[in-house]
């Protein structure tokens, strides 16, 4: 039996719950409201946490494994272990200023006062680079700090800029970029490691799927070569005879990042009647 933290409200709340929906664990009905829920298939107890309270609850071991996002582990400085990255919550760190203010490089922020959330990591940063700057360690609302003269600066999360921008602010300077993951306890017992492992042979299937797509599609059999040389499958594509003399159903698995160009290919070389589905779980 493991106890996973995750997030009880905010960004990653619902992302982490929908993965272990998608990996067939089931929690007892909806205890959401509470602090605890037990898996009714799968040993496993949720902790719902403020995402600022998972990395300590594991370096504790009062977890023994949390989904939380990269920077919030980097700023609680909490000793953990990083498992494995789950593709959401993606976001970067960055430092911004005013747009009319003219901007070379990390120096520029020598002696400028920069409010943030995350002092711990802004401030390794700027002691590697030898620049010595006044933090104001604010806690929300970061980015309106430059505009009522709280600081010349920043250093927040961006996520699509928009924020900063609708500010009247610059990203300057990225330094960290951070996803949610699972982070876990470094002294778990072998019957704890081996349920963290099963849990993450699940979530690496399910995100495996997400990359590839599932593609049917009608070939004349004069055309069959043509095609199966276009189509990078994982092995060489399933073909089968159509009732249709002279026809072919091929049936391929292909990386989502290659899609279209790979689909005008076919169109061109033939094939006709193509189907595109998604794929739940892959196993490589
Ligand atoms: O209540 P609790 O403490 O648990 O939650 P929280 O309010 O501290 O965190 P929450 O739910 O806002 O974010 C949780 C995690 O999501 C963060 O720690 C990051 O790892 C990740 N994440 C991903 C983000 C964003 N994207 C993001 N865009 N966290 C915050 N933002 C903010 C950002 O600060 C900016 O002000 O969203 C705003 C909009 O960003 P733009 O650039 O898209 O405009
Ligand atoms: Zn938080």
């Amino acid at each position: 039996m493991i106890t996973l933290a995750i997030q009880k409200k905010g960004r990653l709340a619902e992302k982490s719950l929908e993965l272990l929906e998608h990996c067939g664990i089931r929690l007892k009905n909806g205890s959401r409201d509470k602090l605890k829920a037990a898996s009714v298939n799968f040993p496993l107890d949720l902790l719902f946490l403020r995402d600022d309270d998972i990395p300590r609850c594991v370096e504790d071991g009062i977890a023994d494994i949390g989904i939380v996002g990269d920077n919030v582990v980097l700023e609680t400085r909490a000793s953990v272990e990083r498992v494995l990255p789950l593709g959401f919550g993606k976001c970067r760190l960055s430092v911004a200023v005013p747009k009319q203010i003219p901007y070379a490089d990390i120096r520029s922020l020598e002696g400028k006062r920069i409010a943030t959330s995350y002092s711990n990591i802004l401030r390794d940063y700027l002691d590697k680079a030898g620049v010595q700057a006044d933090i104001h360690p604010i806690s929300g609302s970061v980015e309106i700090a430059p505009g009522i003269n709280m600081a010349d600066a920043i250093f927040d999360i961006v996520s699509t800029g928009s924020t900063l921008i609708s500010n009247g602010l610059k990203e300057v300077e990225t330094i960290l970029e951070s996803e949610a993951a699972i982070y876990r306890h470094r002294d778990l017992s072998p019957e704890k490691l081996a349920v963290m492992n099963k849990l993450c042979f699940r979530i690496q299937s399910v995100n495996t799927a997400k990359d590839y797509k599932y593609i049917l599609l009608n070939v004349p059999n004069e055309k069959l070569d043509e095609i199966c040389r276009i189509l990078p499958g994982m092995k060489s594509p399933t073909i089968m005879p159509l009732g249709d003399a002279g026809w072919s159903s091929v049936h391929s698995v292909i990386k989502e990042d290659t899609f279209w160009e790979i689909i005008e290919q076919l169109k061109a070389a033939g094939a006709q009647g193509l189907l595109v589905t998604d794929i739940e779980k892959m196993i490589l």
